[in-house]
């Protein structure tokens, strides 16, 4: 297995969609869509069908039974007028997302998985469930892993490639190895903060962006959480994530 990492969706090459293309592809948004796709799917909702585009969203929101959906909606950090929940893992409770299909649209995080949606086998992975990414793809040996982070508006985030690079330790240790300079990087980040990733994600520009709007230590807590959660949110449709145990 040979893992590549790319900052951002505008990062991806082209050739994805050709023969030298990635067998697997595995988006990142720890602060925090990705995140919250794995805590939504492990507290029980049916699925989490992801938009670039509000209007998209909207449309096939509405087609959906009223009480068995929920929008979830962020822009610049903070909930969408008319949604009904923002983009936090800590409001993805039982109670409120079981049996729903959640219509969700991030600023950067859904862009991402928008441009890797036609590879045959898409993931999503944040911190808390990196240990049950690792173990799926370890045992389904796809020959090339491309990690995609998010960032914010196509720049750089340190939080991506974080988790890019806890991912990749653990690939690694099962013998994948490195195909391009930003995974090497990214391990090194991880190998600076992995004692303490909350501190990581704390000072990275976004994180203080968030703090920025508000008291988020809830959500920090939870973003940094490692190796919580055993599901492993996978693409079943274009767009469509379900959870699958890792
Ligand atoms: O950029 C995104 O897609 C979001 O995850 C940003 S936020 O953490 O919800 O502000």
């Amino acid at each position: 297995m040979k893992v590549s990492y790319f900052h951002v969706a505008g990062d991806v090459p082209d050739t994805i969609k050709g023969p030298d293309g990635p067998d697997a592809a595995v988006v990142i948004d720890v602060l925090r869509a990705t995140t919250t796709i794995a805590w939504a799917l492990h507290n029980g909702a049916e699925a989490v069908q992801t938009f670039a585009d509000l209007d998209e969203l909207r449309a096939e929101a509405n087609a959906w039974p009223d009480e068995k959906r929920l929008l979830v909606g962020e822009r610049g950090g903070s909930k969408l007028d008319g949604f009904d929940l923002g983009n936090s893992p800590v409001t993805v409770v039982p109670e409120t997302v079981k049996g729903k299909r959640l219509f969700m649209s991030t600023t950067n995080g859904t862009r991402s998985l928008h441009r890797v949606r036609e590879v045959a086998c898409v993931l999503t992975v944040a911190l808390p469930n990196r240990e049950a990414v690792a173990q799926r793809l370890i045992n389904d040996q796809p020959e090339q892993v491309w990690m995609v982070g998010s960032g914010w508006e196509g720049t750089y985030s340190l939080e991506d490639s974080l988790a890019a690079g806890a991912l990749a330790d653990s690939l690694l240790a099962a013998g994948a190895t490195v195909a391009n300079d930003e995974m090497q990087a990214a391990l090194a980040l991880w190998s600076q903060w992995k004692d303490n990733p909350e501190a990581c994600l704390r000072i990275a520009s976004h994180g203080q962006r968030l703090i920025g709007l508000g008291d988020h230590d809830a959500d920090f807590q939870r973003c940094a959480g490692l190796d919580q959660l055993s599901v492993v949110p996978t693409q079943v449709e274009p767009g469509v994530l379900r959870a699958v145990s890792g």
